[in-house]
């Protein structure tokens, strides 16, 4: 269980459930209330065929968003630059905030892994930072 984030923009959101046990658990997120941000996208990723799958490898200059793992389970790398952290992925009422400016990696992905994310603006291919080295250059500065 992550209690502790070590990395800028980051955070930790803890979403409202109710265990309904045997009859399932209801989780549940509201836009700028347990999420921080007004919600414009959402997407999941599901069908892992291959547990050495690797995603993300990106930063976002703007965007936010919120990272769930709604099923099964996958580890989540975050680097602001200076502060690595690796934080296991398994609670479905537990988000990770992807802030602007960190780079993040998914990997060790369960087949069953089911990755939900909640996104602060509409999908824009100029937004990301697809080199590490151009990433270090945006938050290392003298
Ligand atoms: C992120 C991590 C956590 C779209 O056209 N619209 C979308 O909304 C998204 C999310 C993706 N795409 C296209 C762009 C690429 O051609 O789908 C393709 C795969 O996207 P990408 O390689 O960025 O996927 P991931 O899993 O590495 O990253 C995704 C998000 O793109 C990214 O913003 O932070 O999940």
């Amino acid at each position: 269980m992550i209690n502790q984030i070590k990395v800028n923009n980051s955070g930790i959101v803890n979403l409202q459930h109710y265990d309904d046990s045997p009859d399932g658990v209801l989780v549940i997120g509201e836009s700028l209330r347990s999420v921080p941000f007004e919600i414009k996208r959402i997407y999941y990723i599901t069908n892992f065929g291959d547990s050495v799958a690797i995603r993300g490898k990106h930063a976002h200059k703007e965007l936010e968003q919120i990272i769930f793992c709604i099923h099964g389970s996958f580890l989540l790398h975050l680097d602001d630059g200076i502060n690595k952290q690796d934080i296991i992925m398994d609670d479905p009422s537990v988000g990770i905030k992807l802030g602007n400016f960190l780079w993040h990696t998914m990997t060790k992905f369960s087949i069953d892994c089911v990755i939900l994310v909640v996104a602060s603006d509409y999908y824009s291919e100029s937004d990301y930072i697809r080199d590490y080295k151009e990433f270090l250059k945006y938050v290392i500065r003298d």
